[in-house]
């Protein structure tokens, strides 16, 4: 279901092949999981209305093929993102290893104006780990950018990812320049006054297909957010 809305917001989902990209979104967009392997061929869309601090929000939320054949398939539709996925699978190393890749793919095809999020998709999966949920934290940390675990299998943080993308977005586009948050700076960390205005936007519920958010009753520190599985 479509609803009017306020805001557009052109998010991007990046990262290898078989990471679990589209399970993510299709998890997101039309909240189920099939758990087959579709590869994605060039690239795809998926869109879904939500809330944010009252205002109608559209996330249109490209889905891109991580086969290197498609590469410069996808790099013309870089360009007007807003927020940028960059998604590894916790179970494979070269797919988080590459993530550098993937940052300077971003580097060169966008201005600095852009959020970016690293997302570590399959934590349902137990015994296999192969990128440990600290050292991708002080990875994120580095970069200056937000790190969530996620499953599109489970749903664990799914919601969460792409709220908190489009509560980032939304700050740096509505919020006055002393207080955006400086995420879409790859290189500097979000300061105090920062942190506290992403806060203070709130919790999300989804309600009816939308997402409404509504002032945080409690704090809830960095890392219960990020925790997963
Ligand atoms: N256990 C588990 N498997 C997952 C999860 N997400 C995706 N998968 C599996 O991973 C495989 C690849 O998922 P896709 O979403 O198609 O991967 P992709 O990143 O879109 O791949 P490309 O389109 O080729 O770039 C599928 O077989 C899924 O079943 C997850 O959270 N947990
Ligand atoms: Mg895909």
């Amino acid at each position: 279901m479509d609803f009017e809305y306020k805001y557009l917001f052109k998010l991007l989902m990046l990262g290898d092949a078989g990471v679990g990209k589209s399970c993510l979104l299709m998890r997101f967009a039309d909240k189920r999981y099939t758990g087959q392997y579709i590869c994605t061929v060039g690239i795809d869309f998926k869109v879904r209305t939500i809330e944010v601090a009252g205002q109608m929000v559209k996330l249109q939320i490209w889905d891109t093929a991580g086969e290197e054949r498609f590469r410069s398939v996808i790099t013309s539709y870089y360009r007007g993102a807003h927020g940028v996925f960059l998604v590894y699978d916790t179970t494979h190393r070269q797919s988080y290893r590459n993530i550098d890749v993937w940052l300077r793919e971003i580097g060169r095809h966008t201005n600095n104006n852009i959020n970016i999020m690293l997302v570590g998709n399959k934590c349902d999966i137990i015994g296999q780990r192969q990128v440990s949920h600290q050292g991708a934290a002080m990875y994120a940390e580095s970069l200056g950018i937000p790190f969530m675990e996620t499953s599109a299998r489970s749903g664990a943080n799914v919601e969460e990812v792409f709220i908190s993308m489009a509560v980032n977005v939304f700050n740096r586009l509505t919020l006055p320049s002393n207080i955006h948050l400086s995420n879409h700076s790859m290189r500097r960390q979000p300061s105090k006054t920062q942190a506290k205005a992403q806060q203070a936007l709130g919790s999300a519920t989804a309600h009816k297909g939308t997402i409404r958010l509504s002032p945080l009753k409690k704090r809830t520190s960095s890392r219960e957010r990020d925790l997963c599985c």
